[in-house]
This record gives structure tokens, sequence and C-alpha cells, in this order.
């Protein structure tokens, strides 16, 4: 699928989205955390390439339209809603003005992701459930016919939840080959690297020994997730994909550094993070 809304397609080949619009949605995550007070910076971050390939893959239309058959998709990580409503704004599920009130008293738009908000299909933010939820429509859609898919966004600390895990066997069981779980693949949790909460050891066999069909990416390459996600049509069983990200991705400071998990930028930091974003 091409860019969303012909946005960049009046002035650039088919492929130069994929280089200007991580650009523009970094400024706009930076534009509004900044303006809010607001942190998960990191968290953002790392999911701008998996978050815009995932709607890329989808059919917009049938989204807006809120088609039974539509594509789901669903981030686990709640936390990283700055980047899921700065990507939505790009494909046009959220207005500018209504992006910019992000985190403000009385916006919709708060600091983690909300079904209220128009398009989003489940609240998130307690970790460990999307996957669960995201069964659950993949078994609809089979029931319905429908060749859409199921597509859940998960970080790498998150899938230290059992109920990832517990979510995952019934899809296999299940054979639901419509439902793509992308793991964030940062190796940062909230506070300190995510091997020294829980040691998962390499996460392609754990999941491959959990019976889903594993590729691994760059997670800053949206041409690579998507060519990943094409192949899952051919499969019988659910697909990880398991994307290897940066916390912080594109923001010099905050690269590869647990504290920008929580902390909030000052006017020299936005500054500075907004002159370096290319
Ligand atoms: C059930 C639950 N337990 C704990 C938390 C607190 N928490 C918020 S973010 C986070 C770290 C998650 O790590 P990861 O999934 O790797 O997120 P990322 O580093 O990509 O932001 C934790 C433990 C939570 N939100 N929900």
């Amino acid at each position: 699928m091409g860019p969303p809304n012909g946005m960049y397609s009046m002035r650039m080949n088919a492929n130069t989205h994929l280089i200007e619009a991580p650009i523009q949605i970094r400024s706009d995550i930076l534009n509004i955390l900044y303006k809010s007070n607001a942190s998960h910076l990191g968290s953002s971050m790392s999911t701008v390439e998996m978050l815009y390939a995932m709607y890329c893959v989808s059919d917009i239309d049938k989204i807006k339209n809120k088609s039974a058959d539509r594509d789901r998709i669903i981030v686990s990580k709640g936390h990283a809603a700055a980047a899921t409503y700065s990507v939505m704004k790009e494909f046009g599920l959220i207005s500018k003005s209504t992006l910019e009130t992000y985190h403000q008293r009385g916006s919709l738009l708060q600091g983690h992701v909300s079904h209220f908000v128009d398009f989003v299909e489940h609240s998130t933010g307690a970790l460990g459930h999307g996957v669960s939820v995201a069964v659950g429509h993949a078994i609809y859609l089979k029931m319905i016919k429908s060749k859409s898919r199921v597509l859940v966004l998960c970080g790498d600390g998150e899938i230290q939840e059992g109920s990832i895990w517990e979510a995952l066997m019934l899809a296999v069981t299940k054979n639901l080959n419509n439902l793509i779980i992308l793991i964030d693949n940062n190796k940062i949790s909230s506070i300190t690297k995510t091997e020294d909460v829980i040691n998962t050891g390499k996460l392609s066999e754990r999941f491959n020994g959990f019976g889903a069909f594993v590729e691994e990416v760059d997670g800053h390459s949206i041409f690579a997730i998507k060519n990943a996600i094409s192949k899952s049509k051919n499969l019988t069983q659910p697909m990880v994909l398991i994307c290897n990200t940066v916390k912080g991705k594109g923001v010099s400071f905050a690269e590869n550094e647990a504290i920008w998990h929580y902390k909030s930028m000052n006017s020299d930091l936005f500054s500075e993070a907004i002159k370096g974003l290319k």
C-alpha cells in the first residue's frame, strides 16, 4: 500500500514517504511530549517505524468505516501513546488539532492508549493484555471468513507477562495465521535492561518453541517490516515479528538510555532533539 492520504505522493516518489514520515512523526512526538511535560519518550521513539508499517499494510478505509472485517491494530504497550496518536494523525485517523491536545487537561488523548479515542481498538497500559484481545479478534475474523488481519505491538519487557504466552498457545492451537505479533525488541524495560529483569534468552527460539512462525528484522526499516508481514499470508500459524529497535531512536541523548522511559524534556533538550531529527 502507498503513502497515507496521498500526503506525500504529490512531491515524492512512491517510497519517499518511508523516509519522510518517520521524521514528521518523531517531530510530532517531541512537540506533544514537550508541550505536556510528559514522559515515555524512549518507548515512543522505538516504535515509530513499526506503527507506521502496521498502518501501511492495513486497509485504512475499512478502519475509518469501522467495517466488521477491518484489520485490527492493537498497541499492547499502551505507554507508547504519543507515538500511536502521532502515527494515527499521519493516516488521517486523528486531526492535527486533536493531537496537539495530547496529555492536556480535558483531552481524550492521555498518556496511555484509550479506546475512547475513535479508531483505537482497545485501551492498554496495564501490560500483557493485547495478545489475548488480539486472539479474540482473530478468531472472530475467521468466523466471518474475513481475510483481514490483527496486528499487535508488544514491548520486549511486556512479554514477561505470562498472559502473552497463554494467548499465543491458543493462537497456535487455533492456527490463527491472521495474527501478527510485533515485538519492539529495544532491550530496555522501564528502569533497566530487559534481560536483567527476566532473561528470556533468544526470543526467536522462545517463540519458535511455542509454535509461532518467527521472523527477525531491523525494526527501524519500514520496508523490512512490511516485507516480513507480507509473508504471513502463506502461513498456517501466527507470526511473531521480532523488530530490533533502539529505545529513544532518533534522539541522541535518549538513545539506549533507560532514564528516558520516565524523564521529560526541558526547553534546551527539546530544541536539541528537534534539531537532531533526520
Ligand atoms: C501489568 C503492568 N505491570 C507493570 C507496569 C509498569 N510498566 C510500565 S512500562 C514498563 C516496562 C515495559 O517494558 P517494555 O515492554 O520493554 O517497554 P518499552 O521499553 O518498549 O517502553 C513497566 C514494567 C505496567 N504498566 N503494567
